[in-house]
């Protein structure tokens, strides 16, 4: 087997909480490509510092949009095959939606939201040794606190920042609509963006006004299901 994807551990019932290594592994499956998942619990070891990132035939590929590129280009795997040029479109600006400001929403709700950071911190780091297990988590969370402000969204107030967080959820209900996937029968690209990260803000251990913007809208429990069962059946 040359395919290993590296990844971080699942956690809180869901087979990762970052929703960047549930696309990449989505990706792998949808391309129907055996790979042997590796994980790795600090991204500074990964080659651009953040997870998931693929080894093929011994090269290293960072990035789910690097990933993506490399299997459509290595393996002739067409994510999209059947969605016609503005369908195409839609898919590409509702990722970008999701991956540039959806996930960031997703970021601060977890880390900036004392309830959620308690318990994030305890899975996180909670292994760690007595002496550095205070030390690392505030040095992380200065980490992710300077790279909200840094993006721009943590510069806005809570509740601002959770409303993005809604029209983005409102928007991907809209999308999905009736359908089984985000363009109809069939999963394309954007479902493996999507649900992903609709599941991640519908963990009911990590409360806040974004699982209640996604538990408002009724498509997305039998959609996550749906997807649970094709691509994560062990969850
Ligand atoms: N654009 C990257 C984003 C990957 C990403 O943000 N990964 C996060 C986890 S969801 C990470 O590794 N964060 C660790 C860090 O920033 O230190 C992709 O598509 O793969």
């Amino acid at each position: 087997m040359s395919i290993t994807y590296t990844q971080f551990q699942s956690g809180f019932g869901v087979p990762n909480l970052s929703p960047f290594c549930m696309k990449g592994e989505i990706l792998l499956k949808m391309a129907n490509l055996e790979y042997q998942s590796n994980i790795l619990d600090d991204p500074r070891k990964a080659p651009k510092g953040k997870l998931p990132f693929l080894t093929d035939k011994g090269v290293e590929i960072a990035d789910t949009s690097f990933i993506r590129r490399h299997l459509e280009q290595d393996y002739a795997v067409d994510f999209d095959s059947g969605l016609s040029d503005t369908d195409k479109a839609v898919s590409h600006a509702m990722a970008r939606m999701v991956e540039e400001r959806l996930y960031w929403v997703m970021l601060y709700s977890r880390w900036m939201d004392d309830r959620n950071w308690l318990l994030i911190k305890d899975f996180w780091f909670g292994s760690m040794p007595v002496i550095v297990r205070n030390l690392v988590p505030m040095i992380a969370l200065k980490q992710v606190k300077s790279a909200l402000h840094g993006h721009g969204i943590g510069r806005h107030r809570a509740e601002d920042i959770y409303k993005f967080g809604a029209e983005d959820l409102a928007a991907l209900s809209q999308q999905l609509g009736e359908k089984s996937y985000m363009f109809g029968d069939t999963p394309t690209s954007l479902d493996a963006v999507a649900y992903p990260v609709i599941l991640n803000c519908m963990i009911e251990k990590l409360p806040g006004p974004l699982l209640e913007a996604a538990k408002s809208h009724e498509n997305f429990a039998a959609y996550v299901e749906r997807c649970n069962r094709l691509w994560f059946p062990e969850f």
